[in-house]
């Protein structure tokens, strides 16, 4: 599916520093922040620094070190929060149903409590 990119989302704005954001982690092809509306004790959100709308979108159309890149942020971010021995939740949110709030794409990783279920 093609996809047209908002360049004046908050994301994009963040990436051309004309927003704030509390950095967690940054790299070549990605930038970790804590989110503005924390669900957890542990909530940032994982960017990638190219103009993607969703995952799909960045699946699709991202180079091979961008997609590593952004894999291994991803990873970063949860042991430097230290998350892996408890457990987490990663997600993503896409389009209309999914009720993506920032049209680029970012997986929340949230941790620090108990979740409880999603999915029955
Ligand atoms: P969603 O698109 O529904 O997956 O969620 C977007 C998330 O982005 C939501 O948890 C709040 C967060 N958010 C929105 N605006 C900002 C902002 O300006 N800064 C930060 N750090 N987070 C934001």
């Amino acid at each position: 599916m093609a996809y047209t990119y908002d360049t004046e989302n908050i994301f994009a704005k963040i990436l051309r520093g004309e927003i704030p954001n509390d950095t967690v982690l940054e790299t070549e092809h990605s930038l970790a922040f804590n989110d503005i509306r924390p669900q957890a004790p542990i909530h940032v959100l994982v960017i990638p620094r190219g103009a993607y709308v969703n995952y799909d979108d960045f699946a699709s159309n991202a180079s091979d070190a961008e997609i590593v890149d952004y894999t291994r942020a991803i990873a970063k971010v949860c042991e430097m929060k230290g998350v892996e021995a408890d457990g987490f939740r990663m997600i993503s949110n896409a389009g209309e149903h999914g009720v993506q709030e920032v049209p680029h794409l970012h997986v929340h990783i949230l941790g620090g409590r108990g979740l409880g279920r999603m999915l029955e």
